[in-house]
């Protein structure tokens, strides 16, 4: 894993240094003469990625290789006096206009697999989670359900899986509610696996009988991918692509928002860009993107009942709670007292280290500062393992699945026991009387 992330980092720091793609594709050759992965019978289109095209060209200077860039086209690999790189055929049009004609175009997404690459065949991509949802959802008719809360860019239905003994899908419940979310940022694969093993833990242990009193009474929303095709972007190619944000066209070859910085309650303050290009590009405007919309309608259409939220990302081993917009705590002394006290006893059950989000960098626009300063909901960002990006970053590799995962039911079952009313948090700082057993095998 750590040679993927080392490669992943390189491709992203040095494109010309090194090659993005297995040794021997793409490399100008046309597709007749080099032996071109297929895409397996099964996977799914890239819906709305059909326009992304490898494309070579000659461009022997660096200030070749600088108008091909300007173009929008990414390059990725120097190849003797050629370049190849992704992009659009608006961008063939801009390199013909500058009298650069391109060698070889091919279609990217046709000729790619869409997947994780071998090694990391234990996480879940779309199709794998829609199917991985259904199949828990099945096994426990009168408990879970699942329903679409709205739509991504390129259409992908974002899903979520409801525990509750009493209603189904969208019916309407009184129990108090709580919602676990994942990925948010595409390349933090981690975090749609621990939600959703939390699914399968919750509905194969729903007869012992703490779970089944705790499910009795709680109404739980988990909702593992809420960027889909950001996820998609992320693992096609069979490579990782280091992608972050949604999948927005933004125009001269830039891709994405960053819908940790699309919420509007502060949108647009610090640490959030108003460049396309950046990596926390905040949108053009608050709730721009309709994975956005989607979490905004699924939340206030229950604002009532949840109680509590946990957003999942990767890494650091942290515990979050707002503000990140400002270095000033929140107002409200109670609430913050049970959030200290929150954070610090599933501090003590992770080993992660707990803290105000802001204490991390000043970051506006996230989804947590929005739902408590919006509508008081207890919400937390956990950054999950590892520590740090010389432990796999992003890309901690397979095993990392179930030692997370099992480092995390705890807090997990605290907050749910919890959402009837989080406050109780700091008045009674012992720590949960569940006392869950940790998962192995897997996938
Ligand atoms: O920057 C983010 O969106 C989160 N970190 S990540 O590495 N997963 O991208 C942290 C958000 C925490 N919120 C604030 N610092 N405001
Ligand atoms: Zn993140």
């Amino acid at each position: 894993m750590q040679r993927v992330w080392l490669a992943a980092a390189l491709a992203l720091c040095s494109p010309s240094a090194a090659l993005a793609a297995p040794d021997g594709y793409f490399d100008g050759r046309s597709a007749a003469e080099v032996e071109l992965p297929r895409p397996p019978a099964t996977a799914p289109a890239a819906a709305g990625l059909d326009s992304r095209l490898w494309i070579v060209v000659r461009a022997p200077t660096k200030q070749a290789r600088t108008a091909v860039a300007d173009t929008g086209i990414s390059i990725e690999q120097v190849y003797g006096d050629r370049v190849g790189g992704i992009g659009t055929r608006a961008m063939i049009d801009r390199l013909k206009e500058q009298g650069l004609a391109p060698i070889h175009v091919s279609e990217l997404d046709r000729l790619l697999p869409a997947d994780f690459p071998p090694e990391d065949q234990a996480y879940h991509n779309y199709q794998e989670l829609r199917k991985e949802l259904e199949a828990i959802a099945a096994r426990a008719p009168g408990l879970a359900s699942i329903f679409v809360i709205g739509h991504s860019h390129q259409n992908r239905e974002i899903l979520a899986l409801r525990l509750n003994t009493d209603a189904a899908g969208r019916q309407k419940s009184g129990k108090p509610a709580i919602a676990f979310m994942g990925t948010h940022h595409a390349r933090e694969h981690l975090s749609t696996e621990v939600p959703l093993m939390l699914a399968a833990y919750l509905v194969d242990k729903r007869n012992e009988p703490e779970i089944s009193a705790l499910l009795s009474r709680r109404d739980i929303f988990i909702l593992p991918m809420i960027n889909p095709d950001g996820v998609e972007h992320d693992i096609s190619g069979g490579f990782y692509r280091m992608h972050r944000k949604n999948m927005r066209e933004n125009g001269r070859g830039s891709i994405g928002v960053d819908l940790n910085r699309n919420y509007g309650f502060h949108w647009g303050e610090g640490g959030a860009s108003d460049r396309p290009d950046s990596d926390i590009y905040r949108g053009p405007a608050p709730f721009s993107e309709p994975e956005t919309q989607a979490v905004k309608s699924f939340v206030e259409e229950r604002k009532d009942t949840i109680k509590i939220l946990l957003s999942y990302h990767t890494f650091s081993e942290l515990i979050l709670y707002p503000w990140g917009h400002s270095y000033d705590p929140i107002p409200d002394a109670e609430a913050l007292a049970a959030y200290r006290a929150m954070a610090g006893t599933m501090g003590r059950m992770t080993g992660y280290t707990p803290q105000q989000s802001s204490e991390l960098y000043i970051a506006s626009g996230d989804t947590t500062d929005w739902a408590w300063g919006a509508h008081r909901i207890f919400s937390f960002t956990f950054e999950l393992t590892p520590k740090t990006m010389w432990d796999g970053g992003f890309y901690p590799g397979a095993d990392a699945i179930n030692t997370t995962f099992n480092n995390n039911i705890r807090p997990a079952l605290y907050l749910i026991e919890l959402a009837d009313d989080p406050y109780r948090a700091a008045r009674t700082l012992s720590q949960t009387q569940l006392k869950p057993t940790p998962v192995s095998g897997g996938r």
